[in-house]
């Protein structure tokens, strides 16, 4: 070990916990970093499943004891993979004792916690970033580079929309993502945050006003027994479904464009949409994770033309294979690790930082309270 080694300890193995896990482990095989992660600890909340999960993921040694992580002297960076109801006081703690901490998104489950954790990051010693992974795709890097270099001339609008239909079925379990004392919110956070995020990184533009709409189709599901990733099994009993199923809003940004988003999770067909399209007066740019290798642009005349962002030259993928191969959703974990460690190694501040996640929560929480401002039509 050298002193450019820095101990891990991530809170939560789940979905994310796995996918942050293998990004984990590959991050060095790929990339040249001034520092290099030791991944000592997971923890859990049953002794059981979190070692297992060490053992499954590659983890040294396991805790059901998050305080324990961020005492321990070998342990530098806290990586926080749980529901957003634990992410304040796990973060706070851990910046408080001067670790370095990336937390899932949305960064918490309401805008007093996030300012709570901003504030915390910015007196720390430790550096701080939030997990908006989407930024991390190559052809989203690759669309920021164009915005940034004026090919798109005077950005005007921005449709951002995140689609998916994992529980279209009235039957599927009432899960802790659906849940709002655990999640915060529903599509509305949980991906509504991830477009927040992208459409922000790819125009350099801020949303600085909101109208929206959020609705709940089913209002009660079977209650959730043992989870397995997205899902869970359901039990006979129902329970009342707290969160968004959907929610649309228009915006201002920053810049003058206008913005148009939409986040659901009834978008039957759709597995992981997340796709936005930039129009500028110079050009146009459109990009759906589903084909996450590919940017589609447009020049302002003859319509739109193919991009296929597998070249070296293209944002993180010279690091992985020959051209035309192809990446994947794990590989946007690797590339938000790598962006991580690169920036605490040099003393550079990583982005998105805890400030950049309060302001998406302060849209998130603007996104809800303008509901109020709907208007029926006379009949
Ligand atoms: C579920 O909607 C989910 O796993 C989100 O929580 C993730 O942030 C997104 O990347 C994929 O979908």
């Amino acid at each position: 070990m050298t002193d450019s080694t820095l101990g891990v300890g991530m809170v939560g193995y789940a979905f994310m916990g796995r996918v942050h896990s293998q990004a984990w482990r590959n991050v060095t095989a790929f990339f040249d970093l001034p520092v290099a992660p030791a991944m000592r600890v997971v923890c859990g909340r049953s002794e059981e499943a979190t070692a297992q999960a060490a053992q499954r993921m590659g983890w040294a040694g396991h805790t059901t004891d998050w305080r324990s992580l961020i005492e321990r002297d070998d342990i530098h960076i806290i990586d926080i993979c749980t529901p957003g109801d634990s992410h304040a006081e796990i973060a706070i703690a851990a910046l408080e004792a001067g670790k370095h901490v990336l937390c899932e998104k949305p960064l918490a489950n309401t805008v007093a916690e996030a300012a709570a954790m901003a504030e915390a990051a910015a007196k720390s010693s430790g550096r701080s970033m939030v997990a908006f992974n989407y930024r991390r795709v190559p052809a989203v890097a690759l669309a920021r580079q164009l915005v940034d270099s004026g090919r798109l001339g005077t950005v005007r609008h921005v449709r951002a929309v995140y689609l998916q239909d994992w529980i279209v079925d009235p039957e599927f379990p009432l899960v802790w993502r659906l849940q709002k004392d655990k999640a915060g919110s529903g599509a509305l956070g949980d991906i509504g945050a991830h477009i927040i995020d992208t459409a922000q990184f790819i125009t350099g533009q801020d949303i600085v006003g909101v109208t929206g709409l959020t609705e709940t189709f089913i209002k009660e599901r079977p209650l959730a027994g043992a989870s397995d990733g997205l899902g869970a099994s359901a039990a006979a009993d129902k329970g009342t479904v707290t969160v968004d199923d959907a929610a649309a809003w228009v915006a201002r940004m920053s810049g003058g464009a206008m913005g148009v988003f939409e986040a659901t999770r009834f978008a039957t067909g759709r597995k992981n949409a997340l796709r936005i399209e930039v129009n500028g007066s110079d050009g146009s740019l459109a990009f759906d994770f589903e084909a996450m290798n590919e940017l589609w642009v447009s020049s302002g005349s003859g319509g739109f033309e193919r991009i296929l962002v597998t070249e070296p030259e293209h944002p993180y993928v010279g690091a992985w294979w020959p051209p035309g191969h192809g990446l994947g959703y794990e590989h946007t974990f690797t590339h938000e690790i790598r962006d991580f460690l690169e920036a605490i190694g040099t003393g550079a501040d990583p982005s998105p930082s805890f400030a950049d996640g309060l302001r998406v929560q302060q849209v998130l929480e603007a996104v809800e309270q303008s509901n109020g401002t709907y208007r029926e039509i006379p009949a």
